[in-house]
């Protein structure tokens, strides 16, 4: 009988150590000998492991609450295009960390349809026409990605240079990203 109870109090304080352990999840804990059942979040079965789980799991947001995905398309300022060049070379960049099955897209354009450079001062002079060729219309295929390189280039015919003054002619291109 002494020996009994000596392995009952042994175990008493067995789970006495142990409950604490596990009591943090708050979804079960080791049996109590006087676990009457009233509390429906107590799992009266010992789980056959004896031990619970966590689950660990990213967030799309950085703990500032700032998304973590984002993009960056890198384009000059100005390009120079020399005089009498047929085709000049406009470099520019994608850099992106997105979620799943996605990518992005970047179009490039003239920002008011008329693909035509005007000087500015001298209005009077006759536009210099062009056409845009190259990497107009990119989405990139991979949502990560560290350094995309892409170039458009503005084309100038031999003829339209010849029939031009000499003068500063200048348009504007407008490059749009977005996420698809
Ligand atoms: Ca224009």
């Amino acid at each position: 009988m002494k020996k009994l109870m000596a392995i009952a109090l042994a175990l008493v304080m067995m789970l006495a150590v142990m409950v604490p352990a596990f009591a943090a999840t708050g979804s079960w804990m080791n049996p109590n000998p006087a676990y009457d059942g009233s509390d429906p979040s107590i799992d009266p079965e010992i789980p056959a492991a004896n031990g619970s789980k966590t689950d660990i799991i990213t967030s799309t947001d950085k703990a500032d609450g700032t998304e973590g995905a984002w993009y960056v398309v890198t384009i000059p300022a100005s390009q120079t295009i020399y005089w009498g060049e047929e085709s000049t070379e406009i470099l520019y960049e994608i850099k992106s960390q997105l979620g799943p099955k996605t990518g992005v897209h970047v179009t490039v354009a003239d920002e008011d349809g008329a693909y035509e450079m005007t000087d500015k001062v001298n209005t009077d002079l006759a536009p210099l026409p062009y056409t845009l060729a190259g990497q107009t219309d990119v989405t990139t295929q991979n949502p990560v990605m560290p350094n995309g390189q892409y170039a458009v280039q503005v084309q100038v015919d031999a003829a339209d240079w010849e029939a031009a003054v000499v003068s500063e002619y200048t348009d504007t291109l407008l490059f749009t990203a977005e996420v698809i």
